[in-house]
């Protein structure tokens, strides 16, 4: 099935009615018509050689070739299409439940067509992707320095940005996604904010009153010197288009601690945090810890050295469970700091269950990573903040390449890099940086093929 040709002949949503399904004796295709003649028209010679005009009609046949030896998921897949109720919807995700079981959905953007189960959209032919080059895409200039970055979608409203930014006025930016850039949305005031976490409750559509409404909020660590500190939750208002300011706790967790960032995840049926300790007071050569939730409470699963450690970052590979943590700095009483040190990723061993060290990268000053996936291929980027001397230094795309583990495969000039987040949209797949030594933040497009 000749996807690219696909993408380029069906109709955008809305102009056109949807392709229908049609069967001829054992085979299934899509029947594509045009409004006018030219609707569907493509380069003959993408498709035809030797032949000077194009068809009025034609017919393309795919075939779906499945092993023997296993079950042939993708069989069981086409024989879910019922034949009299098939539509090809395109555009954004249609919903996917029981009635639209059956549908299928081309994603024009991902080049993939999908089936619908009756819960999911489960793919039925994708192109994978695989990253070409990083492109410099949009500089966003933010009131201040900015310590974190969240990104977040509100149904009905698209991709939102909250940057945590450190000057009280305006204090911190909700920026939209807009035409395919940031546009500033919002301020909201803060106080040296150090972190945005975005969160929901209830069900996005929810018809049964048992289940409350689907509500969008926001909380912001503000971190200014006066104890205790802060933290104010803001729920998006539906009507005003707007976060309006909800509630506010009393968080002491950083302050006291010397944690810099908790991670939450779930290991089968086992459920970690794992908390990055930064600092004593003495040293930052300290140990960090696993914790897992047993008897209604979280206990210590294991202690991990770690030194001055920023970020924890968790993720998956072909059912293999890693744990990568940022290292950010080896604070010694004797002679310099140093910043150009180990960063570590840990595989959790299922035999021994315990976090075993994988790889070691030498990072500068590392203070996040951040776990992203195009097509097939994963990759993992880093936050290289400082070496002693400089912020002006480059951050480092690493591709997952199996028993080489991470290989580096961009540098990617930064200047005080602070966080990393990746997101996709129709346009594609991008990255964010934000900068704590900058009002510079930037967007870079992850260029496949
Ligand atoms: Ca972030
Ligand atoms: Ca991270």
């Amino acid at each position: 099935m000749p996807l690219d040709l696909l993408a380029r002949v069906l109709p955008r949503s809305g102009e056109a009615p949807p392709p229908q399904m049609v069967q001829s004796k054992g085979s299934r295709g899509l029947r594509l018509v045009g409004a006018v003649t030219t609707a569907l028209s493509f380069p003959a010679s993408q498709i035809f050689s030797n032949c000077d005009y194009f068809p009025a009609e034609f017919s393309l046949v795919a075939t779906i070739k499945t092993p023997t030896h296993k079950p042939p998921e993708d069989v069981s897949l086409c024989c879910c299409v019922s034949e009299a109720e098939a539509r090809v919807t395109l555009g954004n995700p249609p919903p996917c439940s029981g009635p639209e079981q059956g549908q299928l959905w081309f994603n024009a953007q991902r080049k993939g067509l999908f089936v619908c189960d009756g819960l999911t959209w489960r793919t039925l032919l994708q192109n994978q992707e695989r990253l070409d080059y990083v492109e410099d895409y949009q500089d966003l200039y933010t009131s201040s320095e900015t310590f974190d970055v969240e990104i977040f979608s509100i149904p009905s409203e698209g991709l939102f940005m909250a940057a945590a930014n450190r000057d009280s006025r305006p204090g911190s930016g909700i920026y939209q996604w807009r035409n395919g850039s940031f546009q500033l949305h919002q301020n909201i005031s803060t106080q040296e904010a150090r972190a945005w976490k975005h969160f929901t409750i209830g069900e996005y559509l929810a018809t049964n009153d048992s289940i409350p409404p689907h509500q969008i909020f926001l909380v912001v660590a503000n971190s200014r010197e006066a104890e205790p500190e802060l933290s104010v939750i803001y729920r998006w208002n539906q009507r005003r288009r707007r976060f309006l300011r909800h509630q506010t706790l009393e968080t002491y967790t950083l302050s006291t601690s010397g944690a810099y960032d908790w991670e939450f995840f779930s290991v089968g049926p086992y459920h970690f945090l794992v908390v990055a300790n930064t600092f004593d007071g003495q040293t930052t050569t300290i140990s960090s810890t696993v914790y897992v939730w047993l008897n209604g409470g979280f206990q210590t699963f294991q202690s991990i050295p770690t030194v001055g450690a920023t970020d924890w970052e968790t993720f998956q590979i072909d059912g293999r469970f890693f744990l990568a943590v940022a290292n950010s700095q080896k604070v010694s009483k004797h002679g310099p700091n140093l910043y150009s040190i180990n960063s570590t990723v840990y595989e959790l061993n299922r035999l021994t269950q315990t976090f075993i060290r994988f790889q070691d990268i030498l990072t500068h000053s590392a203070v996040d990573w951040e776990f992203f996936t195009i097509g097939e291929e994963k990759f993992l980027v880093v936050a290289n903040s400082h070496d002693g001397s400089s912020y002006s230094l480059n951050s480092v795309v690493y591709r997952w390449q199996g028993y080489e583990g991470f290989v580096p495969v961009h540098s990617l000039p930064t200047f005080g890099c602070r966080d990393w987040e990746h997101f996709s949209t129709d346009e594609g797949s991008f990255l964010v940086y934000s900068s704590a030594t900058s009002r510079l933040s930037k967007v870079f497009k992850l260029r496949t093929y």
